[in-house]
This record gives structure tokens, sequence and C-alpha cells, in this order.
């Protein structure tokens, strides 16, 4: 394939849909493809030396407004920028606006692919503020692909579009066990059981807090929560509420999860909602099992094999899922399952491909 250039446009902060389509720029770029990421700031997880060039998305505000016109000067951006630098397809993450913004900026005729994330069809796609130019602008666009199955069927129901179901990738020269990091985070004898998120409700981080609440008393464990969001304070409170405030760790944000998801005995997750879960994608890559709740496309990425998958809410499931992997005899094999899984089923060079056979046929080469 010729080398093209390329406009990938991202939610730059904390969402798995920017780093998803962070990656993917970096992995494009190293390939020799000329990319330009379209971004409001600069990607937390674009390394500094990444052959992606950046381009800021200006936000320029008048008193007139409401507020700042995202959707407007993410269209002109891209319309200014698309001939400046000859682009050959630009390829959105999250549809809200990007893939409106984009239609609007470009044009029909232009090669636009876009990529569904989760919320982005079942909560916001569904507001009826979004829906309408949102549905046009994916049914116009020569490409929609989706993080999984699960998300495609609610996609081609809410949107009326057959998306190509690419999953999300996960580098396991990056993500990698690091065993001897444990000691950093836990005392003599403790598993380390980590969530990492956003903690924004839909992830239910005090649920998490409750199910350890029950695991505690049975096994020396403790829980480190990374990330930090709007459920902050309510984990904190029912981690006081229950007692086992000694034993939880919140730990900030960091450009490197890899080294504490490493370090970790089990991966949690208890979304409600949940069309993948990258985190949990990076725990496996780790050599880390996870128990997760089974929603949305989780089942499609955690296996029997490699974790154990608990109904939403069912909190004393979650436990004795937790504590039944911690005393399984094949714990250390599962782990080394868990990394071959990750890195056979979703190593970068396989998506990536499968990304740009589907440029391909966006070019219509
Ligand atoms: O859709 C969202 O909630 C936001 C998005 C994000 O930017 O964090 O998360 C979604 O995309 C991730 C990357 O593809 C997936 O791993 C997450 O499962 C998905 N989140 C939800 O579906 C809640």
């Amino acid at each position: 394939m010729r080398p093209l250039r390329l406009g990938l446009v991202a939610y730059p902060g904390l969402g798995g849909s920017g780093i998803v389509a962070t990656e993917l720029a970096h992995r494009l770029a190293r390939m020799g493809h000329q990319v330009y990421l379209f971004a409001t700031e600069r990607p937390f997880r674009l390394p500094k030396d990444s052959p992606v060039a950046f381009i800021p998305v200006d936000l320029p505000f008048y008193p007139v407004f409401p507020g700042p016109l995202y959707t407007l000067s993410l269209a002109g951006t891209l319309e200014r920028e698309a001939k400046r630098l000859g682009l050959d397809l630009v390829h959105t993450h999250y549809a809200i606006p990007h893939a409106a913004a984009s239609y609007l900026g470009l044009g029909e005729g232009f090669p636009l692919v876009h990529t569904l994330h989760g919320t982005d069809v079942s909560v916001l796609g569904m507001d009826p503020a979004f829906h309408g130019p949102t549905r046009r602008a994916l049914q116009a666009a020569q490409a929609t692909t989706a993080v999984s199955l699960a998300l495609a069927k609610e996609a081609e129901r809410a949107f009326g579009v057959k998306p190509t179901v690419i999953h999300n990738a996960v580098d396991p020269e990056r993500f990698y066990p690091r065993p001897e990091r444990k000691g950093l985070y836990t005392e003599e004898g403790e598993w380390l059981l980590v969530h990492a998120s956003n903690f924004r409700p839909i992830k239910r981080v005090p649920d998490i807090v409750r199910a350890f609440a029950k695991v505690r008393p049975k096994v020396k464990a403790r829980l480190l929560l990374l990330g930090k969001g709007p459920e902050e304070a309510e984990a904190r409170r029912v981690a006081r509420e229950l007692g086992v405030e000694p034993w939880v760790t919140f730990h900030p944000p960091t450009p490197h999860p890899e080294e504490v998801l490493g370090a970790a005995d089990l991966f949690l997750l208890a979304s409600e909602e949940e069309s993948f879960g990258q985190a949990a994608l990076e725990a496996l890559a780790c050599g880390v099992p996870v128990v997760a709740t089974a929603v949305g496309g989780v089942p499609e990425l955690v296996r029997p094999e490699v974790g154990r998958l608990v109904e939403l809410g069912d909190l004393e499931g979650f436990a004795a899922a937790i504590l039944e992997l911690l005393a399984h005899p094949e714990l250390p094999k599962m782990r080394r399952r868990a990394r071959e899984y990750a890195q056979e089923r979703f190593h970068p060079e396989r998506i990536t491909r499968q990304y740009l056979e589907v440029y391909e046929k966006a070019l219509g080469s």
C-alpha cells in the first residue's frame, strides 16, 4: 500500500477512545504513513518523539456564543488543514461530534472513516440533540467501525449503519508483567487488586470497593484504584463506611499505567456499560486475569480461560469470583494464558492491518 496522508481526530484526555486513536496514529506513522492527529491539546499518550504531527484544534471564543463552538471549530480546522496537508483520508474516533464536524468541514465525497467507541452510540448518540446530524454523517461516511460486535449491533439499531468490527489493540512490548514492582504498592503477603478508569458513574467504582470489602476479611489484599474522576469522593466514602480504607489506595492517573497494571494479581472492572474495556485488555497483556461485569463487549474480551464474568450489580458474585481466582491452583497458568491471548488476538500489528484494509476500501483502492 502506498504511504497515505492521514488525519486522525481524537479527544486528548483520559478516555479510552483518545488512547486508541493516539496509539493507532503512532503505529501508522511508524509504518511510514504521514499522520496528523487533530485534538484540542496534545494527547497525553502521544510519545514525545512520535513521528505523528499534532495539529491543535483552535477554540476561538466570542462573547456572542453561549460557549466554545467545538464542532464548528473542528469543521473549520479540518477543512483548512486537509487542503494544506493534502490529506487522503480523515479517521475520527468517538462520533460525537467528530462525525458531524468532519462531514461539515470536508463534505460529501471526502474519504471519511468513523470509529464508534461506546457512549457515543449508547448515551450521547441517543440524545435527540445529537442523533440526527450524527446519523446523517455516519450514513454518508465511506466506512464506520466499532470496537466490539456488541457495539456494532447497537450502532446498527441506532444509526442504520453496519460498522466493521475492529477490536482495540494492546502493545505487548509496553504492557507486560512487572511482578518486581508489586512491593511498591503492597505489604508482604498481600494480593494486589487493581482497577483503572476515569471514575465516571458508569464505571461503578464504589461497587468495586463494596466487593473488595467482602473479600478483605477472607484474604490479605489491597485495592489500588488508578485514575480520577467524579466518583472518587463516593468511593472514598464507601471505603471509610465499610472499614476498608487502610487497604484502598487511590493512585493518580499516570502516562505509564503499565507500571501499575504489570504489578497486579487481578484486574477488576464493574462497569454498568462497557463497549470493550481497554484497561482490561491492557491488564491481560500484563498477564493479569480479569474479573468483570458481563456487559456490552466485555464478554468478547474476557474469556473463561483468562478471567471471570459476573452479572451487573451482583456484588456477592463479584467477590466470590475474586476469591475463586486468588485460590485457583492454575492462577499462574492463567496469567501466562492471559498474556498469550492478548498478544495473539489484540496485537497492534494485526489491528492496524484491519484499519488499513478499511482505509483501502474507503479510498476505493
Ligand atoms: O464511550 C465512552 O464512554 C468513552 C470512551 C472513552 O473515550 O473512554 O470509552 C469507550 O471506548 C473505549 C475505547 O474503545 C472502550 O474501551 C470503553 O469500553 C468504552 N466505554 C464505554 O463503552 C463505557
